[in-house]
């Protein structure tokens, strides 16, 4: 089955199954809202929901069934700021002229170098990263924006949508959101309070960059309209931006200042892009 008939419910079932097993899920207020979302063309069927648990901040996810015109599925896992635990991020996207994928446990405070992010876990999901690779090539160039927030084991494709990779992309991610939760049940809350405003402050950053900045942006105003894109953004795909910390874009990434002040539109203004992976097989950034 190729991405064109990606089977979104299976994809967020087993992710709420998991979650069920493991935790007591409860229903936030934005799953309610965001609900019934119609969008402008009448065609696309647009599924959200909405969960909090012990140790999880925001569960959620976003399916948008656009039939073999497109399939979107955007799921992500925020943990508690008392936990330095990754974020888990699940980002496909398909249309007829190409199929994206992005699955990650995107780490809270980088990976660019090694430093302390190569735990268990993540050693854990190397060999697994590396037996994907044969359905998931590294996707080609990708910004330095995007892979400073990747980590090691990041699978990062992009193919034509033809390919059936939909058995291979469903054990994937069931992989790595079985790790994920693992790594949540092992962690401990941490209770120096400066960590955790680090922690805190690394989802916020992390938050402000991909309000600002999500490829998937454009589709959305396309899809929704201006406004209800923005809401979208900040109260359920992102939410959290607007009250985790009060740093503004411009604070977290100097760089996209121009000279009157105001914020580059451009998604990408470091310059660097990387067209391998950029980390060995044993986790080693060599990117540089
Ligand atoms: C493209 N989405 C992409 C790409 C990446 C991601 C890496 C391709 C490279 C690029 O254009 O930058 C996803 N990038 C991520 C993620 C992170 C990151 C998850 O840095 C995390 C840190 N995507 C969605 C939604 C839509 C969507 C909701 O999540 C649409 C409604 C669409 N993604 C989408 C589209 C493209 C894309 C249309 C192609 C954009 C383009 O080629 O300009």
């Amino acid at each position: 089955m190729d991405l064109l008939s990606l089977n979104c419910d299976k994809f967020v079932q087993f992710a709420l199954q998991e979650a069920s097993n493991r935790t007591n899920l409860v229903p936030l207020h934005s799953q309610e809202r965001f609900k019934n979302l119609s969008t402008n063309d009448k065609k696309t069927a647009v599924s959200t929901i909405s969960f909090s648990a012990p140790k999880i901040r925001h569960l959620r996810s976003m399916n948008i069934n656009g039939g073999r015109t497109m399939q979107v599925l955007d799921l992500c896992i925020f943990p508690e700021a008392q936990f330095n635990v990754p974020i888990f991020c699940a980002n496909f996207f398909a249309s007829p002229a190409m199929s994206i994928v992005v699955l990650d446990l995107n780490p809270l405070h980088g990976a660019m170098t090694q430093g302390g992010h190569m735990d268990g876990h993540y050693e854990k999901l190397l060999p697994i990263c590396q037996q994907y690779a044969e359905f998931f090539p590294w996707g080609g160039k990708i910004t330095f924006e995007s892979v400073r927030f990747f980590s090691p084991v990041v699978i990062w494709s992009k193919f034509t949508p033809s390919l059936d990779r939909h058995e291979a992309l469903f054990s994937a991610f069931m992989e790595y959101l079985k790790i994920w939760f693992e790594m949540l049940e092992q962690s401990s809350e941490e209770t120096d309070p400066d960590s955790v405003h680090l922690n805190r402050q690394a989802q916020h950053r992390y938050l402000t960059w991909r309000a600002e900045k999500d490829p998937g942006y454009p589709l959305l105003k396309k899809l929704f309209g201006e406004s209800l894109a923005k809401d979208l953004v900040e109260n359920f795909l992102f939410d959290g931006v607007n009250y985790l910390g009060s740093k503004q874009f411009l604070d977290y990434f100097p760089e996209y200042r121009v000279s009157d002040g105001t914020l580059n539109q451009r998604r990408s203004v470091v310059g660097k892009s990387f067209e391998t992976r950029p980390w060995d097989d044993r986790g080693n950034f060599i990117g540089c």
